[in-house]
């Protein structure tokens, strides 16, 4: 992947990329629109995003991706495929990817990785995160739909635990964002995205 893009005359930038990741159905298509305006497809039912979406915003390139793990109506050779092709993405443009940021539902995500612990898998999700972080890629979480719960601070406590992060989640506010793509409040992750674009540009 060149990570260089030409804009106007002999000028040349770095392409620098806020990559949107998660299992289907989190709400990543919904945070893409509030983030750029966009308006791209986003839908009840898992699999509505099916292949890595651009939109150019400023400096920088936010990409919506497809969703990993259960997609309705689509056999399990599918959602393999998918997911190469998230994991693929990620790897070539590991250089260019200024925010990797991982999607997730927060008011489903400590009950489906429960579920996943008793048959003895790691989750779907963090496995991700793990792999984000193999990558040198310092991932930030979203943790979406905050609107569903009920006591905000206990989950995210919970979720960062999951997730290798020692709680209270409060000391991991330069890469945990609690948002509802829904309702536009995205404020947490629109101040992490600015910080991070201002300490590495
Ligand atoms: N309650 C609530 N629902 C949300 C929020 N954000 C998204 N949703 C809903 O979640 C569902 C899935 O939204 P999408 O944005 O299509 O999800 P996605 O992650 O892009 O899904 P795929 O493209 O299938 O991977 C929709 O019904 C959204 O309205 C939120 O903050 N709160
Ligand atoms: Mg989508």
């Amino acid at each position: 992947m060149d990570p260089f893009i030409s804009r106007g005359s002999n000028q040349v930038k770095m392409r620098r990329e806020v990559v949107l990741v998660g299992r289907s159905n989190v709400g990543k298509s919904t945070l893409f629109r509030s983030l750029t305006g966009k308006n791209v497809r986003v839908g009840k039912r898992p699999g509505i995003t099916l292949a890595p979406t651009e939109f150019q915003l400023g400096r920088l390139i936010y990409v919506d991706m497809p969703g990993y793990g259960f997609m309705l109506r689509r056999g399990s050779a599918e959602q393999e495929r998918v997911k190469d092709v998230i994991v693929r993405y990620i790897e070539e443009h590991s250089s260019t990817i200024l925010v990797a940021v991982e999607v997730i539902d927060a008011s489903s995500f400590l009950e489906i990785a429960d579920r996943w612990e008793k048959r003895g898998e790691v989750p779907v999700e963090v496995e991700m995160f793990g792999f984000l972080e193999e990558l040198g890629l310092d991932p930030v979480l979203a943790a979406n739909k905050m609107d569903r719960i009920a006591n905000p601070d206990q989950a995210l406590d919970w979720i960062v635990d999951r997730l290798g992060m020692p709680s209270p989640w409060t000391q991991w506010s330069d890469r945990v964002a609690p948002i509802s793509a829904k309702r536009g409040e995205i404020e947490a992750l629109q101040a992490i995205i600015h910080a991070r674009s201002q300490s590495r540009s």
